[in-house]
């Protein structure tokens, strides 16, 4: 069996009641081991080879098992990310295939999340007891899509480093998006300090190329962000769609990790 996981040795007697037990490992008795089962959690490789022996008495007669051989093997698995959910919107969990080293989890600057073009700061990890599941709470409430990153130092207790060190949580939105590119009476030049000039403000302004947390039709928050990638000047004359500089598959983009229906609205 791999180091660090839990071994335990049980013997099987009729009329158990009536019996002393002792357990013996390599001829010593082991303090305390005096039931018919007996768990060493977690084995390590110092114990590979010792040999379990159970001595029963009922005060006239006594009897001791055959013995039992514990081979311990290294642990070369690395542990992985299997799960990420949201706890409530400041508090994360991350379920690991296997226990990690409490001493690899408490360097916080191994948590690094990335939300709305934010990096969100963690303000304590919480290792579980059996080490398999880690609380992150953070400073910002959370909602949609962020990307966790781990650094590499998180190891379990053999000290193999996490597999995985990346996960993307995203919450699919479903709805319809409306972008409204104005009228032919907004501004279509091509000026650094209205780049983003011809969307509503019902939908978000802003002078950067980006919009963050788009609204549905419904103005229902939809936590889909998005950038810019070229100016269609003076496309709203002809209709967007016309401009060379616009994706011919309009309708349809991947935007981060959302795939995105939009529809053009002419106002
Ligand atoms: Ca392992």
């Amino acid at each position: 069996m791999p180091a660090f996981d839990a071994f335990t040795v049980t013997a099987t007697v009729n009329r158990p009641e009536y019996l002393d037990a002792q357990w013996y490992r390599d001829g010593q008795a082991i303090a305390g081991a005096t039931e018919l089962s007996y768990t060493i959690d977690p084995v390590t490789e110092a114990d590979d080879g010792a040999q379990y022996v159970l001595h029963l008495s009922n005060g006239i007669y006594s009897l001791v098992s055959d013995s039992a051989t514990l081979n311990v093997t290294a642990d070369t698995t690395a542990p992985s990310l299997e799960e990420v959910s949201l706890l409530s919107d400041t508090s994360i969990h991350l379920s690991f295939s296997e226990g990690l080293d409490p001493s690899s989890v408490s360097d916080l600057s191994a948590y690094q999340i990335a939300w709305r073009g934010l990096r969100v700061p963690v303000k304590s990890a919480v290792l579980s007891e059996d080490g398999d599941s880690l609380v992150l709470n953070v400073a910002t409430a959370l909602e949609g899509n962020y990307v966790l990153e781990l650094t590499s130092t998180l190891s379990d207790l053999a000290g193999n480093l996490l597999a995985n060190t990346q996960w993307m949580h995203s919450q699919r939105f479903e709805g319809t998006l409306l972008i409204d590119f104005g009228n032919s009476a907004s501004s279509s030049t091509d000026s650094a300090g209205s780049v983003w000039n011809n969307v509503t403000t019902t939908i978000g302004t802003s002078n950067t190329g980006a919009l963050e947390s788009l609204k549905s039709s419904t103005g229902e928050d939809s936590s889909v962000n998005l950038q810019m990638i070229a100016r269609f000047q003076g496309a709203n004359t002809s209709g967007t769609r016309a401009s060379t500089l616009y994706p011919s598959t309009a309708e349809s983009w991947w935007i981060g990790l959302e795939r995105a229906r939009f529809i053009m609205r002419r106002t």
